[in-house]
């Protein structure tokens, strides 16, 4: 019989690592007064992630957001950049926030992720850049975009928000296309309370990027670009330092609830999880579910449901970017072309999944969606 949850079970729960090994962190900066611009724990942050992730540059933000900004700035991209409906809403407002124009293009039904054979239709004159996004920590088709970019000359740059530690055929994801940024918010596999990153491959790239990231600064008296101020503080750093320790047994959590999910949900008809094909190392970030016709309730009665028991599942990704308003008179945001993000747009489901998580638990949310069949 499913029950009521006695306290709520939202979409997912922050991993904190012991409290008592946080306070040394912060007696150091206690001592050294040292709190941002890039102090000793943001530059021992950069050096242990980029050792733990296998990438070559990583420059630590405040959030993914402004690393995203700084991402476009950095390669002067301009014009159109085509990207997904299917993502947050950040992803966009990147572009707009950097006077460029959001040109959207239809997901794949099996990854959710850009479709890249619908790519080539989108670009024109003015495309400088493609933006697609590692959906729910699921790594896209990076070759076909390769091929793609390399032919009209496009930049990529990933939104790999939610591909900490992702890899696929050829490896990490994140050593794909010029650049990748990262997310290190609350809500993420890896978190330093709000944070983000953008990898680079070259280490001048990276040298921009940080001045981009510190106001333009090239030094004391040089401005060299119309900078913003996106760096990571020394608290947050001190917390990723800390985090790193733990992030691996999360993420085997993280599995083991997904292997339960994935086991449980497997008799329930009209419930489709998705593949999880080409990963060669997963993070378990999200757990979509796409509730179809053959289930008895709609995605919406079903969410509201779970929420009836104390279970509060998200609509992850719902409405479209391309739905919203500052987005909806664009010609590419015309739902006709986008017919599958819309698809899985009124189907998804992400229901919670966080390392402490109890497997009972996600029996019973499984029970509650069992018991209306
Ligand atoms: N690109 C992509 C593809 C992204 O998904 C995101 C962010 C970004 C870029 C931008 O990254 P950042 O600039 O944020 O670094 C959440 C997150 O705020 C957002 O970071 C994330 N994606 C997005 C998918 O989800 P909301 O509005 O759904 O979050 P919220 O506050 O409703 O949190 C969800 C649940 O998590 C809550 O019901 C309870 C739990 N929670 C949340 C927070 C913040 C906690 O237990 N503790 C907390 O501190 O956007």
């Amino acid at each position: 019989m499913p029950k009521h949850s006695v306290t709520p079970i939202y979409v997912t729960r922050p991993e904190l690592p012991p409290l008592d090994e946080f306070i040394p962190y912060l007696e150091k900066m206690w001592d050294s007064r040292i709190l941002t611009n890039c102090g000793p724990f943001h530059q021992q942050l950069e050096t242990a992630l980029c050792q733990y992730l296998g990438v070559p540059n990583i420059s630590l933000f405040a959030n993914a957001t402004i690393a995203l900004l700084a991402a476009f700035k950095a390669l002067h991209i301009e014009g159109e950049v085509i990207t997904t409906p299917y993502s947050f809403v950040a992803t966009s407002h990147a572009l707009l926030w950097n006077g460029l124009t959001p040109v959207f293009t239809d997901v794949d039904p099996v990854t959710l992720n850009l479709d890249p054979d619908k790519i080539e239709a989108a670009i024109t004159e003015k495309t400088s850049a493609i933006l697609p996004v590692h959906c729910y920590g699921h790594p896209c088709d990076v070759e076909k975009i390769q091929k793609i970019a390399d032919k009209y000359k496009l930049k990529v740059i990933y939104d790999a928000a939610h591909a900490f530690g992702v890899a696929g055929d050829h490896g990490s994801v994140l050593n794909e296309g010029d650049l990748s940024v990262l997310s290190f918010h609350a809500t993420k596999v890896f978190n330093t309370f709000e944070g983000g990153a953008i990898i680079s491959a070259d280490p001048a790239m990276k040298h921009l990027i940080d001045d981009l990231k510190n106001f333009g600064f090239e030094d004391e008296v040089s401005v060299i670009a119309t900078g913003i101020n996106g760096k990571m503080s020394e608290m947050n750093a001190a917390l990723g330092l800390l985090q790193l320790k733990y992030v691996d047994q999360a993420v085997v959590k993280r599995g083991q609830i997904d292997a339960r999910y994935r086991e449980k949900l497997s008799s329930i008809k009209g419930v489709r999880c998705l593949d999880r094909n080409g990963q060669q190392r997963s993070n378990y970030s999200y757990f979509p579910v796409l509730i179809d016709a053959h289930f008895p309730l709609s995605r919406d009665a079903l969410y509201l449901k779970l929420k009836s028991f104390n279970i509060h599942p998200r609509r992850y990704f719902y409405p479209l970017i391309s739905e919203f308003e500052m987005y909806s008179k664009l010609a590419s945001a015309d739902k006709a072309g986008l017919p599958i993000a819309h698809h899985a747009s009124e189907m998804v489901l992400c229901l919670p999944i966080y390392p402490d998580l109890s497997l009972s638990d996600v029996d019973n949310i499984v029970d509650i969606i069992a018991d209306v069949t």
